[in-house]
């Protein structure tokens, strides 16, 4: 039976492709586990220090497997824990990029949008068209995508089922850039790659503190940004970047 996630490290970088080409990498249970798994088992990983999730040329993922859910009951969709898997990805503390070609819909833009940032290619298409099937999106595509993009533009495209492209999803800050499809591994491995040579404790503090400002008051927010600046400079690698500028040469962070 093949995997239904790939991974590679490389380097400090691991990526985790989904790997259900045939089906669109329709996210179905197994796949779903298999994923929250590894990126738990990562989170910890002291040899990882940045996390790419990617799919196929053609989906990247065309959400949730609707062969799989189209006969399940109320009770076999509330039983399962399916908000602590998904947890995984938001409780993660390395920097999670998703690197999106082709489709990203339903479930696929839910799963994007709780990474901490999309690289789309010039292909990606992203939606919500969970309406066209009489539901509405479950893993956090009301609350997310209308954080990224804004109420209008969330509620016309939950709404009415539409998909957006790369062009518009870099536009309206759902995507942080777009690649042309044909580097887009390519462009994602250099960028995981520099944000995993950083020193970890200042990426955690970075990634944390961005996270927090969706959940807390500006004052609240400033507030907590000093309480993790601070500590920084009880690090080794915060004087050795420093000294590292000072002495025009490139530092050697021990992630301490
Ligand atoms: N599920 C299962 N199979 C899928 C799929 C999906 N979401 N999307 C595509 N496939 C399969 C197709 O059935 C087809 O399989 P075969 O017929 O060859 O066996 C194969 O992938 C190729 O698809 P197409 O032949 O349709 O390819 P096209 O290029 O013509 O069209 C498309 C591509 C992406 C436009 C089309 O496949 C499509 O519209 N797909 C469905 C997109 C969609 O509606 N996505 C939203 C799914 S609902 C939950 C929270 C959230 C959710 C679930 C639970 N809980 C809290 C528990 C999320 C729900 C969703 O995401």
């Amino acid at each position: 039976m093949s995997e239904t996630i790939i991974l590679e490290k490389v380097n400090r970088v691991a990526v985790l492709t989904l790997n259900r080409p045939k089906a669109l990498n329709a996210l179905n249970a197994e796949l779903l586990e298999c994923l929250m798994q590894h990126v738990s088992e990562l989170s910890n990983d002291p040899d990882t220090g940045c996390i790419v999730i990617t799919g196929s040329e053609k989906a990247f993922a065309a959400g949730a497997d609707i062969k799989e859910m189209s006969d399940m009951s109320y009770i076999d969709m509330v039983m399962p824990d399916h908000f602590g898997r998904h947890n995984a990805i938001e409780n993660c503390r390395l920097p999670i990029i998703a690197a999106v070609s082709g489709y990203a819909l339903g479930g696929g833009c839910e799963l994007a949008m709780m990474c901490d940032f999309i690289l789309a290619a010039d292909t990606a298409q992203f939606g919500q068209p969970e309406i066209t099937l009489a539901i509405i999106p479950g893993i956090g595509g009301t609350q997310r995508l209308t954080r990224a993009i804004g109420k209008a533009k969330a509620m016309e495209m939950i709404l009415t089922g539409r998909l957006m492209d790369a062009e518009e999803a870099e536009r309206a800050g759902l995507a942080a850039r777009i690649i042309p499809a044909d580097e887009l591994m390519a462009e994602t491995m250099m960028v995981a790659e520099k944000i995993a040579g950083f020193s970890r404790p200042s990426v955690y503090a970075a990634k944390e503190s961005i996270k927090r400002s969706f959940e807390v008051s500006l004052a609240e927010g400033l507030h907590y940004e000093q309480r993790v600046f601070y500590p920084l400079f009880a690090t080794e690698d915060q004087k050795e970047g420093m000294a590292a500028f000072m002495e025009k040469r490139k530092p050697k962070f021990k992630h301490k």
